[in-house]
């Protein structure tokens, strides 16, 4: 039986009705995210070629250095929603306060907030190891046509009307969810299109892959240590594989397709965790939740977490959804 070859484009139009809020800003803006992914992709696979690798020079507002693709996905991704006037507002991890659109003439009619990460992992760049982009999407709280304000960015997780990712890995895709299931798009770098490769992309419910970064080991709460231990142990079907990436993104993606969980715990250098809750756990948190896994911080749903600012981060434990209650339960019985 021959399958339906559907491009992104093809499926953003035929879902468009099925969208909480249908009036085809929200297709334009995952459409205006699909072109900014095609533009970073080309310089992203040219970054061995060219002289592009090194630091640029600036720090972001954690005070990490940024590389030179971060400042230009940045500015793509930035340029790309601001151009074609589809959002009223964007937040970025390499910006330090929220950017409001058209704020002064009143003429921004539209309704949609954009947080994003746009090149995360980016230290993997330099060794050729996979980065990806990760975006999240709001309905502004504020009037339309007022300017944005903080409050449209400090929303909780369980408020997000869509999220995804870009992995630019072995190949390019594009994986997001409306909240309703989780699509895979694989780009064909031939011509540029964006295929369904992956539809209904779903966690099985326990796997065997645990990602962490163990150098943090002696650090982490008890509970979490115990897991660890737990994970190890020779017994049933353990000890797990520890497969970590250092790329939220790759990491994720691998977990999701295998079955898996994904560890950002407190540690000594992160006392709170080191991903930010906005703009990296709620939009992986949407996704793990619409394929059927689960997402915390320990103690609570990420997706019910209430934002206090725009650059906060959180500890985050993701995946498999038996997996990530095994977790809760460790640290549960830990703090007991
Ligand atoms: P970044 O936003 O500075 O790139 O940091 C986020 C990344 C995640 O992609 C990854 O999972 C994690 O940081 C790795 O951190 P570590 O090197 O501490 O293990
Ligand atoms: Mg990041």
């Amino acid at each position: 039986m021959s399958q339906k070859i559907q491009t992104l484009g093809e499926f953003i139009i035929e879902y468009q009705s099925s969208f909480r809020y249908s009036s085809g800003e929200l297709s334009r803006l995952i459409n205006s995210i699909r072109l900014a992914a095609k533009v970073v992709n080309h310089e992203v696979n040219k970054a061995g070629l060219v002289d592009i690798l090194g630091k640029a020079g600036d720090t972001n507002v954690q005070g990490e250095n940024q590389q030179k693709l971060d400042v230009y996905a940045n500015e793509k991704f930035i340029q790309m929603l601001t151009n074609r006037n589809i959002v009223c507002g964007i937040a970025s991890e390499e910006e330090d306060d929220f950017i409001s659109i058209n704020s002064n003439d009143n003429n921004n009619q539209n309704k949609y907030v954009v947080l994003i990460d746009p090149l995360d992992g980016s230290s993997n760049i330099d060794v050729n190891v996979s980065v990806g982009t990760i975006f999240s999407i709001y309905r502004r709280v504020t009037p339309i046509g007022s300017p944005v304000s903080l409050d449209d960015f400090l929303q909780k997780g369980d408020e997000q009307v869509a999220a995804g990712y870009i992995i630019y890995g072995t190949s390019t895709m594009l994986v997001y969810t409306t909240g309703h299931g989780v699509n895979g798009f694989t780009l064909n770098p031939a011509i540029g299109t964006f295929y369904l490769s992956h539809p209904d992309m779903t966690f099985p419910n326990k796997g065997q892959i645990y990602s962490v970064n163990e150098g943090n080991y002696v650090h982490f709460p008890q509970g979490i240590k115990d897991y660890i231990k737990y994970c190890q142990q020779q017994k049933d079907d353990r000890p797990y594989t520890s497969r970590y990436i250092g790329s939220l993104v790759s990491d994720f993606h691998r977990n999701m397709i295998k079955g898996g969980i994904y560890l950002y715990p407190q540690s000594a250098a992160y006392p709170n965790g080191k991903l930010r809750l906005l703009y990296e756990c709620n939009p992986i948190a949407f996704l793990a939740e619409q394929a059927n896994g689960k997402a915390s911080c320990g103690t609570q749903r990420i997706l019910e977490v209430l934002p206090k600012t725009l650059h906060q981060r959180s500890p985050f434990i993701c995946g498999s959804a038996l997996m990530v209650e095994d977790v809760e339960a460790f640290l549960h019985a830990a703090n007991k």
